[in-house]
């Protein structure tokens, strides 16, 4: 596990050395290849390859920052709030996280809004159950899910990603099914119990704060800071592998050549060298170069879609919401032996009461 900032950074920026086109599923931690043979693009693939990915991929994943998608989220999440103020005590995990994650992904796949049931009926984590840590059948329900929408879309072309994916080609050559469900994997497990840990810490954050939700609410302008500060703070994704190419050093230790590192984002995220104060959550943190999105050529594509997603729901809930009152919670904590890490909660029963 690499740990300061700088030689994360460092690792991130050199994929030459620290490579990710490796075998499918080996940077992903813990190890993914006895789940998956599909490539996940363009996580798992490099440059130059990789680049040709992105460049495709990026104007889709900007749409985000359009008008008309803000105002569909600002909706999605306006209900949920809605719904939990109205019904008191809910648990914020699979009453809320879940279906805004769900709800919102119909809108970063242009699909309609009624797929998001069935995906809210899979659950926290793509490929994790209650059985295992890596559930090869659960996993299997989102390939055949994914295979089926692919012919779908050839059967029926509308202006779904799967569509948009299947017009696209790179140097005059169409994508090929198996590269476009690599893709589409990549956008449902990248971003799934990521953007749910992200909204059940920050309502819990709001709950142990109340005084910062006052605050963002006279401040509104500082609310940029504030999701930049609780991403970095709750670092999602603690981290991501790896492949070594060549024998070589890092951060003054040895690694040999296809062995794996982890460039621990979350470690980076509290370094106290770069971060003032870097365990406490500072709402307009002004210097906030954090890493909770990766860095480098494979940062997070889904990136914007995150933000958006957060600074909505910071923005709704100071609009709407008085003060969030826990009444119970079970912690989800990451547990890899060697170390363990409260990542976000199994359960969070909650009460909202409203902003009149
Ligand atoms: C992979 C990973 C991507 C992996 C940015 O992270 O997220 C994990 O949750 C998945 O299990 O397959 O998509």
């Amino acid at each position: 596990m690499i740990l300061g900032l700088k030689d994360v950074r460092k690792c991130a920026h050199n994929w030459k050395i620290f490579q990710s086109g490796a075998v499918p599923g080996r940077i992903v931690v813990p190890s993914e290849v006895s789940i998956r043979e599909t490539r996940q693009i363009p996580f798992e693939l490099d440059p130059p390859e990789h680049k040709h990915f992105r460049d495709l991929l990026n104007p889709w994943f900007k749409r985000p920052l359009e008008q008309g998608y803000i105002n569909s989220l600002q909706q999605i999440i306006a209900e949920l709030v809605d719904d939990v103020i109205h019904n008191g005590s809910t648990d914020i995990v699979s009453e809320f996280s879940l279906k805004l994650q769900s709800r919102a992904l119909t809108l970063l796949l242009n699909v309609p809004y009624e797929e998001s049931l069935v995906w809210i009926n899979w659950g926290t984590h793509v490929f994790r159950s209650n059985e295992s840590e890596l559930d090869g059948e659960k996993a299997a329900i989102l390939y055949d899910y994914i295979d089926n929408q692919i012919e779908l879309a050839i059967k029926t072309p509308s202006d779904s990603l799967y569509s948009s994916l299947l017009n696209a080609s790179i140097d005059g050559k169409k994508l090929s099914k198996e590269q476009i469900k690599g893709v589409m994997i990549l956008t449902f497990a990248g971003g799934r119990d990521t953007v749910i840990n992200a909204v059940t810490n920050t309502i819990a954050y709001f709950a142990s704060q109340p005084s910062s939700l006052s605050r963002l609410r006279k401040e509104p302008e500082i609310i940029p800071r504030a999701v930049e500060e609780l991403i970095r703070y709750f670092s999602p994704l603690t981290h991501m592998g790896r492949v070594v190419t060549q024998d070589t050093d890092v951060a003054q230790q040895g690694v040999t050549a296809d062995s794996r590192i982890s460039l621990c984002w979350a470690s980076a995220n509290r370094d106290a060298s770069v971060f003032e104060q870097p365990n406490e959550v500072i709402l307009d943190r002004k210097i906030n170069p954090h890493v909770a999105f990766g860095f480098g050529p494979h940062n997070c594509l889904g990136a914007t879609h995150a933000r958006q997603i957060i600074k909505t729901l910071i923005t709704t809930l100071t609009n709407k919401v008085d003060t969030i009152e826990v009444l119970s919670q079970q912690d989800n904590i990451e547990d890899w032996g060697a170390f363990q890490r409260k990542i976000g909660y199994e359960q969070l029963n909650a009460i909202f009461s409203p902003y009149r």
